[in-house]
């Protein structure tokens, strides 16, 4: 279709985009279901599997931060309120599947498979807390804004020809597809039709930015369309409507289809770190607003509506995570100290000679 330059109207262009993407959601915040079919696509375990993923995490969230304020972790990045897209998005993953974190999401990779003792390793900047088993499917977590998403559509790649069954599911937060890493990774994994699921947690802040302050786009979900792949956006709050589009997802791309690109729009209840103040930038009524959209509570009641939860299983599962961390912090207690020599060893494959100079001189430094 061509159009006459005398009249187009850029205003009007600008619009065109406007309300292009409706949400996905499932449960509304009161457990009532909004959508039948989808909730009778899912089984009894399947549902209860995602409340047990939810429950433990909430409860690590609360005693990590515990643990980080008596100082016997390094910093923490709180994830209490994102357990909706954050983790029920986890149970949704296979076998063998690939999982992409960032900083704030060790209590989903925990449930991925790695031991928790290795994250908490992680927390304190200790070189074992970047060394995961060979077969294990995940990178560590990343710190750079932006830098998991190129890097897993790569894998996605490899997965492809090595004809896996499997997807690479990668997070990334609002502010980070504001990255060019985030544009290229997405266009990447389209232009090779690569398993890539990438996961915008759309916590509605970067720090203290705000999304209004970050970009000009209506949404988040639509920077998928500018690289020609399927993207949607979800009530990132809503754990079945998050579960069930990672699990659409995942089928669509392992037909070949190519990746999807999730916005979730969602909210983190606490500081972006332990060492931030979100009373600066947040007001108290917008996290109240928030919080009366708790993914916990709107999942508790649909399924006690289901008679499939009750406090005696809740409790059961806190207790779990409680014990969990306990002997995660005994095990971390075991880790002989950090050396400089050893933070030197895992830079390169083959090392440089400069590199094998400073090993040198700190063996010899640690000897003494
Ligand atoms: C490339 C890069 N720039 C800046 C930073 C500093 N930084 C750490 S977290 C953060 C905000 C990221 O926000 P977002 O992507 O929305 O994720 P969230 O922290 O909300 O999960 C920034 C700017 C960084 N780690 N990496």
């Amino acid at each position: 279709m061509t159009v006459k330059l005398s009249s187009l109207d850029f205003k009007k262009n600008i619009e065109k985009y406007k309300d292009q993407f409706e949400t996905v959601s499932v449960l509304d915040k009161d457990g009532k279901i909004l959508d039948q079919k989808t909730v009778d696509s899912l089984t009894d375990e399947e549902l209860v599997k995602i409340m047990e993923y939810m429950v433990w995490a909430r409860t690590l969230d609360e005693r990590t931060i515990i643990l980080n304020r008596q100082g016997a972790l390094g910093n923490y990045a709180p994830a209490g309120g994102q357990e909706a897209s954050q983790i029920a998005t986890m149970a949704a993953l296979h076998d063998g599947d690939f999982f992409a974190p960032t900083y704030r999401d060790v209590g989903a990779l925990t449930l991925h498979g790695l031991p928790l003792y290795k994250g908490f390793l992680w927390y304190k900047g200790h070189v074992a807390g970047n060394q995961f088993d060979e077969d294990f499917q995940a990178f560590v977590p990343q710190v750079i804004v932006g830098g998991t998403i190129l890097p897993a559509a790569g894998v996605a790649m490899g997965y492809q020809r090595q004809g896996k069954e499997n997807v690479v599911m990668a997070y990334c937060g609002d502010a980070a597809t504001s990255q060019g890493d985030f544009y290229e990774g997405i266009n990447f994994a389209g232009v090779y039709k690569a398993p890539l699921i990438t996961i915008i947690q759309n916590n509605r802040y970067g720090i203290s930015v705000p999304i209004s302050k970050q970009t000009k786009a209506e949404t988040l979900a639509q920077k998928g369309v500018s690289v020609g792949i399927a993207s949607v956006q979800v009530d990132g709050m809503d754990p079945l409507a998050m579960y069930a589009t990672v699990k659409q997802a995942r089928e669509y791309a392992l037909a070949g289809n190519g990746p999807v690109l999730i916005e979730a729009l969602t909210y983190r209840f606490g500081p972006h770190t332990m060492s931030d103040d979100p009373k600066r930038y947040r007001q108290d009524d917008e996290v109240e607003e928030w919080r009366t959209k708790d993914p916990l509570h709107r999942m508790r009641v649909f399924l006690k509506g289901k008679g499939l939860w009750d406090s005696d299983h809740e409790e059961k599962i806190v207790e779990q995570c409680k014990q969990d961390v306990k002997e995660a912090l005994a095990r971390m207690a075991e880790e002989p100290a950090m050396k400089v020599s050893d933070l030197l060893k895992h830079m390169y494959e083959v090392q440089p000679q400069i590199i094998r100079e400073q090993i040198k001189l700190y063996e010899q430094k640690e000897m003494n």
